[in-house]
Order: C-alpha cells, then sequence, then structure tokens
C-alpha cells in the first residue's frame, strides 16, 4: 500500500514537474529589448546642415544660417513613416558635423544661432509634437563623433560636451524607445578651426560603459544601439539585410583581441550572423536609407527604393528576426519628396493587406507532443492566439516535434511566419516545412534561426489544406509562439 501511495506521489509530482514552464535557455532579452522588438520597422531621419551643402559629412565649419526655411514639417515626415506601417522613428539630433538641432547649453553651434524662427526654433521638440500627435515612438541619435568641437579628441569632450548633449536629450525629448550611438569616429574635420585630423582610441575613448550608464539612468525603457550594442547590434552592413541565419545572440570581438571592443572597433562583419552562443542577447538592426544617401542630394531625386524592394528588405529584416531601420531624407524645404510618401504608403499597405489576414487561421492543429500533456496551457492552439507571448511547448526532452495544420480546404499563401516566445530565449536551430500534395507531404522550405521573427517568403505560391512543420533541431525543449501562412498583397 505504501508503494502504490509513493508511486503515486512521483506519478502527481513529474505530472506537475512536466507542466511547469520551460527553463529559459541562453541570454535573455530586457524589458526594453522586448519592446524594441515588437516596434520592427522604424525610420531614421537625417536633415541637418548637410541637406543644404549635398554633403554627407560635413566638415565642422557649416554655416547656422543655413538652416533659414519658415517651417521644417515633423508631422509630414512622421505621417509618411507611420502610413508606411513603422512605429517610430529616430531623430539625428547631431550628426558628425556637430550642428545640435536643438538649443543646447554645450556649444554655440546649434540652432540657436540660425535665422529658423528666429533663433526660437527647436527642430528635435518639433520631432517630439508630431510623435506624440501621431502615437509614434521615438529614439535619438546624437553623433559621438563632433567634427565643430575644438575639444574633440580629449577628454574633456566627452565629459563637458558629448555626455552632457546626451543628458540634455534624455531629459527633455523623451520617452525614448531607442537611442543610438554610431561608430563613424576621428578623422579630420574643422575642430573649431584647427582644420586637422584627429584620432581617438575607439576601445577606451568615450568611456561608452559609462556613456551607456546615461541611457539607463535617464531613459530606462530605451534600448541602446551600437556596433557593440548592448542591446542592439549593428548588423554589419547599410543594405538592410541580416544574415539568412541571424542569431538574436552575440558576442562583439575587437580587431586586436586584447582591447575591448567599441563602437566602430568591433569585428563588425560577425553582426551579420550574429553568434549560435554568443555571450549577450544582441539582435541585430539593418539600417539602409530610402534614397541612396542618408542626407537629401537633388541629384539623387527618382533614385529612391520602390515598395517592392522595401517589401524584400523587410523579409531580409524583419523576417530575420532583426529590426529594420529605413533611412529618411527630408528635403531642403523640410518635407519628404512626394514621390517617397507615395512609395512608403504603398510599402505599408503591402504590408499591412499581406499580415491582416493568416490563412491557417481557423485550422486544426495536431502536434506530436504537448507539455505534460497540458493543451489548456501548452497546446499548439497557442500558435494562433497573436499572443506573442503565449507558446506551444514540448516536454523537456523533446527537442524535436511535428506539428499538423489542417486547414480543411485548399489555401494559397507564399510566406510562412514562425515565432518563439523569446522571453525564454532562442532555442531552436532549424525547422522545416511541408505541404500535402497529391497524396503525399512535399517539403516546401526550410529555414534556420527562428528567434522573434521568422519570415520564409516562397518563390512561388502553394495550394494545399494541409502543411506540416517539422522542427528539426532545438537547444532546449520546443516554446513557439505563432504560425502563419500569408498571401503577400502585391496587387493592392
Ligand atoms: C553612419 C553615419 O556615418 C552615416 O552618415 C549615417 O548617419 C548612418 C546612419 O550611420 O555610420
Amino acid at each position: 500500500m505504501k508503494s502504490f501511495f509513493n508511486t503515486l506521489l512521483l506519478l502527481s509530482s513529474l505530472a506537475a514537474s512536466a507542466q511547469k514552464a520551460p527553463a529559459p535557455y541562453g541570454p535573455l532579452p530586457t524589458t526594453a529589448q522586448l519592446q524594441w522588438q515588437e516596434t520592427e520597422m522604424y525610420c531614421i531621419v537625417h536633415w541637418g546642415v548637410d541637406t543644404y551643402t549635398d554633403k554627407e559629412w560635413g566638415y565642422g565649419d557649416e554655416d547656422p544660417g543655413l538652416i533659414n526655411i519658415k517651417q521644417f514639417n515633423a508631422l509630414q515626415i512622421v505621417g509618411a513613416a507611420k502610413a508606411g506601417g513603422f512605429k517610430g522613428i529616430v531623430v539625428v539630433a547631431k550628426h558628425h558635423d556637430g550642428f545640435c538641432l536643438w538649443p543646447t547649453k554645450t556649444t554655440e553651434h546649434n540652432i540657436s544661432k540660425s535665422p529658423y524662427k528666429n533663433g526660437k526654433g527647436d527642430i528635435v521638440q518639433e520631432y517630439r509634437l508630431a510623435c506624440d500627435k501621431l502615437n509614434m515612438k521615438m529614439g535619438i541619435y546624437c553623433s559621438p563623433w563632433d567634427r565643430n568641437s575644438a575639444l574633440y579628441g580629449k577628454p574633456e569632450y566627452v565629459t563637458n560636451v558629448f555626455r552632457k548633449q546626451i543628458t540634455e536629450l534624455y531629459k527633455n525629448y523623451g520617452p525614448l524607445f531607442l537611442t543610438w550611438f554610431d561608430g563613424a569616429n576621428g578623422g579630420d574635420g574643422y575642430y573649431g578651426g584647427a582644420k586637422e585630423t584627429r584620432t581617438i582610441d575607439r576601445s577606451t575613448y568615450y568611456g561608452w560603459p559609462d556613456t551607456w550608464g546615461i541611457v539607463r539612468k535617464l531613459q530606462p525603457g530605451a534600448a541602446i544601439f551600437g556596433d557593440v550594442g548592448p542591446d542592439v547590434r549593428w548588423v554589419g552592413n547599410e543594405k538592410g539585410e541580416a544574415g539568412e541565419t541571424s542569431w538574436e545572440t552575440y558576442t562583439p570581438h575587437a580587431p586586436d583581441s586584447t582591447k575591448m571592443p567599441g563602437n566602430g572597433y568591433v569585428k563588425d562583419y560577425e553582426g551579420t550572423e550574429g553568434h549560435r552562443d554568443g555571450k549577450y542577447w544582441m539582435p541585430a538592426e539593418c539600417d539602409v536609407p530610402l534614397r541612396p544617401g542618408w542626407f537629401y542630394h537633388k541629384s539623387q531625386d527618382g533614385k529612391s527604393k520602390s515598395a517592392a524592394e522595401l517589401l524584400n528588405l523587410y523579409y531580409k529584416s524583419v523576417g530575420r528576426g532583426a529590426c529594420l531601420d529605413l533611412g529618411l531624407s527630408p528635403n531642403q524645404n523640410g518635407v519628404l519628396p512626394d514621390d517617397e510618401v507615395e512609395t512608403l504608403r504603398q510599402f505599408g499597405e503591402i504590408i499591412k493587406n499581406t499580415f491582416n489576414n493568416n490563412l491557417a487561421t481557423g485550422a486544426s492543429l495536431k502536434a506530436s507532443n504537448v507539455r505534460g500533456k497540458n493543451v489548456a496551457l501548452y497546446g499548439p492552439e497557442k500558435l494562433l492566439d497573436n499572443d506573442r507571448y503565449s507558446y506551444w511547448a514540448t516536454d523537456d526532452q523533446v527537442k524535436s516535434a511535428e506539428l499538423i495544420v489542417n486547414m480543411h480546404s485548399d489555401k494559397v499563401f507564399n510566406v510562412i511566419r514562425l515565432r518563439e516566445d523569446i522571453k525564454l530565449g532562442q532555442r531552436i536551430d532549424s525547422v522545416a516545412v511541408d505541404a500535402w500534395q497529391a497524396g503525399q507531404w512535399q517539403q516546401i522550405a526550410m529555414a534556420t534561426s527562428i528567434g522573434a521573427n521568422r519570415l520564409i517568403r516562397l518563390p512561388h505560391d502553394v495550394t494545399t489544406s494541409k502543411v506540416r512543420l517539422r522542427i528539426i533541431k532545438s537547444e532546449a525543449c520546443i516554446a513557439l509562439s505563432d504560425f502563419g501562412l500569408y498571401k503577400e498583397a502585391t496587387d493592392k
């Protein structure tokens, strides 16, 4: 009798432990990183003195008198981004030329010395108001490299200028979802009239850990972007493309392994794929300008990317677990050119019309394993509930599994979407997808690195009533949160 009760006790404790949520695997995202990830697409906006000098990198001696328009139209710019399906913007408050678009106390080289609104203008505030009005997130880029500052290269530049500038920005223009630190650092410039070349030790000059501390203190909800993260890594190119395999985890390596990596001092090509065994949760941001350059140049009119090209980049960035950061370049009238507004609108329509209709909705789902047989908690229905953080899970030892999605009637699709619950880490290494065709399973796709979002764009439409997902390899038991089938709405 005693042994009967013991067995019962053992069985019920086993059942209870099998129903415990899976243990997280590897590095995990913070709340700021999760919110950044959910943003998926945002735009970085370059407008300033370079807009009027036809340069990409101002030398630092630009006359503030260049900023001489009646009205800069932040609402038009942010509105166009919103219509494109982007959920936020990153404001370039100061580029390498050092001209500050807000009335800073740290340097004379700022908007208050321009004719704009008789020296009373504040472009960063105009973006803030537009974002608030249109319910868009805002981030800030303040270039560490400053080709105007006489102090650049000395420690005082970091402590008395740069850190004070970001302090002003983070105190006065939040809440921010992202703070953006550039890797272009040091070189020739005006430097208060010295007109020389100044190099810095990119590994140590900015004291990055202390500089990031200012973000943590003043904007705890913001993720920090840079070549070396620490929250979001640069993808290693400005083409807007993550690797076909791109892990959310990454370990930045300095070119000289005895030194600390820093922005502008990292093996940045490793950012394209990340590292499967990376030490940090540090997903990629894919930045790419809509036009050939980041700033507006008349000679580049008509050369901006089409909606179809943007769609392609969407699959290569957002569809590979990264975020897309699209560069917008308002012109000399302080607005986006009409053709670009139209392109953004078309792109936004395609995204909306494609992903608003999951063709797997209403399907019957059958999984080869459900954690602790607890369908209510971990069953495959969680894949279709539109909740990024509910998931189908398997028992601890089950690291490969099958899911059959029976839609009961033929559906036509060319995009497959998979998402893991990344609160539990990036667990899955590879999957395959089959379609039921002429009485048997036919493989239609394979993919690696699932993570926050994996979009598989098929080379042609598939018509079928049944789809099978095979999780081939996973480092830990499966915690998949989303399964979707879509037909790209390019003709709308
Ligand atoms: C780069 C900069 O050097 C470019 O001018 C631009 O701002 C881009 C977004 O980042 O590193």
